[in-house]
């Protein structure tokens, strides 16, 4: 396989993200506090997410293997051979190998934020199919994207995994839906996993593991505020919080303020009362009904659900 990397990531002279600058600032400044989950995956954060993969309580990454194992054939027969695959936030890609396996692309285009994540599965994945071309795009696919252009005659597959789509509210989520439809074109699909509702003892222990390792990776959102802008926020008086918001049917991850406090970030003073979040991320699940609409609302007709997995979770091929 071809192997290049194409960045579109934009950084000021000190290597600053300027876009992770402007949306901690903007996040701490407004009330409630809140900070955009993406922020979580710098190379720390990748690690301790491929970490929470592994733990008995995540079962999202557990459920969508085990359908792409189960109805590979399936799948492979309703999206037919020789389209471009494009990954969106393809992280370490481990289902990818799943996909690709099953039906026979004729191009694979990981797209993700993380350059060293992106650079090392495009690697592995090389080796695994060798005939196959791959154009790894080092970039954050919630803005516009130019798609390498090799694979413009392609059909497209837009491959979106994990629930990512779950981190945004409705209508980023539709924004994003309906930005992919016109980037991947007419003709194209999309294969999407979403979360479901379901017992919310079985969701809260999911983002609240026994072991901490989700509350590490909500905390290093502070320690890389703190690496990266300079920061001087007391890590040690936050507490990890997830919990069930039952209006928006989404769990939400929270940076709890143990004491009263003050901290500078970047020459910024801000302060915390005890018992102030920072709200760091949210989760939405979808019934079946509610993620065929926001498919719809995308622009997107869903033509088959494959959501059998135990716990559930749905992995939904739609087309433009
Ligand atoms: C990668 C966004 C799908 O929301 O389940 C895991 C991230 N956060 N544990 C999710 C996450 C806490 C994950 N996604």
């Amino acid at each position: 396989g071809v192997v290049r990397n194409l960045r579109q990531v934009s950084a000021d002279d000190a290597g600053i993200d300027i876009a992770f600058r402007a949306d901690v600032h903007a996040g701490l400044s407004q009330n409630p506090k809140a900070i955009p989950a993406r922020w979580f995956y710098d190379a720390t954060g990748s690690a301790l997410f491929e970490d929470i993969t592994t733990l008995p309580e995540y079962y999202p990454t557990r459920s969508e293997t085990d359908l792409l194992t189960r109805h590979a054939a399936d799948m492979a027969a309703a999206i037919g051979p020789g389209r471009a695959v494009v990954e969106l936030g393809s992280g370490s890609s481990t289902k990818t190998p799943l996909l690709l396996g099953a039906i026979a692309p004729a191009a694979y285009v990981p797209v993700d934020i993380s350059g060293d994540f992106l650079r090392d599965s495009s690697a592995a994945l090389a080796a695994r199919f060798p005939g196959l071309p791959i154009y790894p795009v080092e970039a954050d696919f919630t803005q516009r994207v130019d798609l390498p252009r090799e694979i413009c005659p392609l059909p497209k597959l837009g491959f979106f995994p994990g629930s990512t789509i779950g981190n945004m509210v409705a209508r980023t989520a539709i924004d994003l839906l309906r930005h992919w439809r016109a980037t991947l074109g007419d003709g194209s699909l999309l294969l999407i996993g979403i979360d479901r509702i379901k017992d919310i003892a079985i969701l809260e222990r999911a983002y609240d593991d026994p072991a901490g390792v989700t509350a590490a990776f909500n905390l290093n959102l502070l320690e890389r505020i703190n690496r990266e802008l300079g920061g001087d926020l007391p890590v040690e008086n936050f507490v990890h919080r997830a919990v069930w918001n039952d209006i928006y049917a989404r769990i939400e991850m929270h940076l709890v303020a143990a004491c009263d406090m003050e901290f500078t970030v970047d020459g910024h003073r801000y302060a915390m009362a005890a018992g102030e979040t920072i709200h760091s991320e949210n989760s939405h699940k979808y019934g079946p009904r509610d993620a065929n609409l926001l498919l719809r609302a995308g622009g997107w007709t869903p033509i088959a659900t494959w959501d059998d997995a135990d716990p559930a979770f749905a992995l939904i091929l739609a087309e433009a």
